[in-house]
Order: C-alpha cells, then structure tokens, then sequence
C-alpha cells in the first residue's frame, strides 16, 4: 500500500499479517494494518484540502447563474435526503433485494449529469438511484422501483440495481461489474453514427476498471473517435477489498494513456471542480468526437450494500472524508459568496424531504405488479 500523507506516526504496509509476525505493533496504524483494514488518517489534512476546495470553489462560482447553482444544491440535498430514507425503509423491509447507496459520491452524479444537453446518453452501475433522478426519472418513480411496484419506472421488474428510462436517456442500471462499460461504449457509437453530436456518459467503479471489458471499451472508443466520457467513480472500494490491495498502480486517469486518451483526475468532494472537467470533457466530444477518461475520487459513506458489516476500514477513515463532505462544502462556499443564505438552505433541506416523503407514499400506495405482467418485456 503506498503512504498516504496523512499518516503521521508510521507507515503501515498491506495484509502485514501475512509477515512473519517477528515486528511487534503498537501504533494505532500498524495494529489496523495487521487485522487488514486501510490506513489512519489525520483529521487535519482533511480540513486543509476543504478550505483549499473552497478557495477555488469560490473562484467557480462566479462563472454560474443562480438558478443553475440552486437546482445543483438541490438535487444533491435531494440525493442525500432520499437515500437516508432508502436505508431507513429497507431496514423495515419495504425493499427486498440489493440496495446500493451512493451517499457522500453525490457531487458527481450533479457535476456530471447536470452538465448534458437533450438527447446525451448516460449509463452506469447498479449504485443507480441518484442518477436516475438526476436524468429526470422522478423521485415516485425511483422509490417505487425500490419498492418493486408497478408505479417503478420499469414497473417494479428492475428494482434497486435496474432504474431504466429510454425517453430521459437513462439505459440503466447494470449489475455485472463493467458490464455497462461495453454497452456504453456502442451507445456513443450509435450517437456518432446517427450524425448528432451527443455525447454518453458511462459510470462504473474503481473495481471495474481491472476488468477486461474496461481495456476493450478504451481501445475501441479511441481507435473510432467515440463521444464517450468514461467516468470512474473511485470510492476506494471494491465491495470490501481496498484499491491499493487490488490494482498495481493508484492513478485510474493514467491509464488513458495507455490508449491514447486524454484522461483527467478530478476530486469528487467538489461539485464545481466535477463539472468543470466533464465540460472540458463533453467538448471534446462534441465538437472533435473524442472520448475522456475521467477518474473522479470521492467515499461511499454507507457500506458497499446494506448487508454490508463495512468491518474492512476505519471510523476515522470515513470521519476524514465527512470532514470535507461535498454537500457541506458547497453550502459553504455558496453562503460565502452570498449566493444564498440559512434561510435558503432549510427551504431546500425541506422541499427534498417533501419530495422524498411524496415519493415514499407514491410507493407505499402504488399496487404490486399484475400476474399478467410476468409474461411482458420478456427478451429470451
Ligand atoms: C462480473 C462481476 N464480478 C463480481 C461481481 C460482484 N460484485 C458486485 S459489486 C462488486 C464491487 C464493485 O466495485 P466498484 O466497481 O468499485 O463499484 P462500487 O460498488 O464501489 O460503486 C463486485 C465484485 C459482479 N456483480 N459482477
Ligand atoms: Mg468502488
């Protein structure tokens, strides 16, 4: 495992246990290195890097109109507001299934998506709810999707990992890690073959970037000058196996290289610093048809699913990464530039809860699927 600067005592090594267990150890690091589990981490570097953000934040802001900065906030207080609930009702066994949150990655489903003109493309994981509602899928028809009711936007068939709309352009929700990278991939072709200049935004994990579909899909978008951004969503993790223990180099933005592709590494607590580089990104690819990499850093907060004991990191690990929480943060700067004010603030924090506790009752009130249904929307 590289250091990370923010260890200050020691530096721990991965899986230490596998040593000869000659070294006794009695830091705080080197004990969670042994039971296997990430680095520690210092607090205070965390705070340096959220004032740094919000110095160039500030610089940022300047160059958006209010409505748009507002609806940005919004939709990220909405995303955080619906997945609390999510985790809230699926514990009282309202959602059966898998069910992927995607609290604290908020800023880059906002910074990206958010950034797209009508007919662009996007397509991503099974970690989906947020971007569904972000490509216009409403929060009633996400909830009851969750809830597998037919008022879900594929009509309760998909549930959590299979949020689907061909109108919003939204092409899923996939499950097979990397599947969507391939499909993604001809998406933009079919875009750049039809003659329009939209682009496709194709989502995917840090994980699924050792997968062979990944190297394929580069190859063949670079080779053909496809409209695709290829966003990496680094969360640091793969289900609970850290990246450092799986991937034999750090930088994912690097790899573009390899392929002849501009690649860019963004930090994903910054919502503003997101759709700035997926702006440089989409002009790429509209006007030159090219594809991007872009490796986009941020933390799942909750664990990899809600069955998950999340016994592989820290507490002091996730707490860094709340420290420079992307929602917290852009309130921040926003209110420092005198943009928009406490006031403002609780006026979003309720309109999500009530788009949220709207969307709740559409689901708990919309009817379970009919008999006939299961013979509908069959392929094979
Ligand atoms: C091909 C394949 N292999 C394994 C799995 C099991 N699996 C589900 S999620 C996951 C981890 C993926 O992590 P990452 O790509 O980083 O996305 P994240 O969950 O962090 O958003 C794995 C291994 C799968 N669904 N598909
Ligand atoms: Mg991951």
């Amino acid at each position: 495992m590289p250091k990370t600067t923010t260890q200050k005592k020691t530096a721990t090594k991965p899986n230490t246990a596998s040593n000869n267990g000659s070294k006794k150890h009695t830091t705080k690091a080197e004990i969670n290195a042994e039971k296997g589990l990430t680095e520690e981490v210092d607090a205070k570097q965390a705070k340096a890097e959220f004032e740094k953000r919000q110095k160039s934040q500030l610089a940022a802001v300047k160059k958006l109109d209010k409505e748009l900065l507002h609806k940005m906030l919004y939709m990220m207080v909405l995303g955080r507001v619906f997945e609390q609930k999510c985790a809230e009702v699926y514990r009282i066994g309202k959602i059966g299934g898998f069910c992927h949150l995607y609290i604290g990655q908020e800023a880059i489903s906002i910074g990206t998506q958010m950034a797209l003109k009508e007919g662009d493309y996007v397509i991503t994981s099974y970690r989906d709810h947020v971007q569904a509602m972000v490509a216009g899928i409403t929060p009633e028809a996400v909830m009851a999707e969750l809830y597998g009711k037919s008022g879900g936007n594929v009509k309760g068939k998909g549930g959590s990992m299979h949020m689907f709309s061909k109108e919003k352009g939204f092409f899923g929700g996939h499950g097979i890690v990397g599947g969507q990278i391939g499909v993604g991939t001809g998406m933009a072709y079919a875009q750049k073959y039809k003659g329009t200049d939209n682009v496709t935004l194709c989502f995917f994990g840090e994980a699924a970037v050792n997968q062979g579909i990944f190297h394929e899909s580069l190859n063949m978008a670079q080779l053909w000058k496809l409209p695709v951004i290829f966003i990496c969503e680094n969360n640091k993790y793969g289900m609970g196996t850290s990246q450092t223990r799986a991937m034999s180099i750090s930088s994912i933005a690097k790899k573009a290289e390899g392929y002849g592709m501009a690649g860019e590494f963004v930090d994903g607590m910054d919502v503003l610093a997101v759709r700035e580089a997926t702006e440089r990104a989409i002009e790429r690819a509209r006007k030159d048809s090219l594809p991007t990499l872009l490796e986009i850093r941020a933390y799942r907060y909750m664990g990899h699913s809600m069955s998950d004991p999340g016994k592989y990191r820290t507490t002091d690990e996730i707490k860094k990464f709340q420290e420079r929480d992307p929602i917290v943060l852009f309130k921040e700067t926003l209110k420092k530039a005198k943009i928009f004010t406490d006031k403002d603030f609780e006026e979003i924090e309720s309109q999500a809860k009530e788009a949220t506790q709207k969307a709740v009752d559409f689901a708990e009130n919309s009817p379970f699927p009919d008999k006939s249904e299961l013979f509908t929307d069959i392929y094979a």
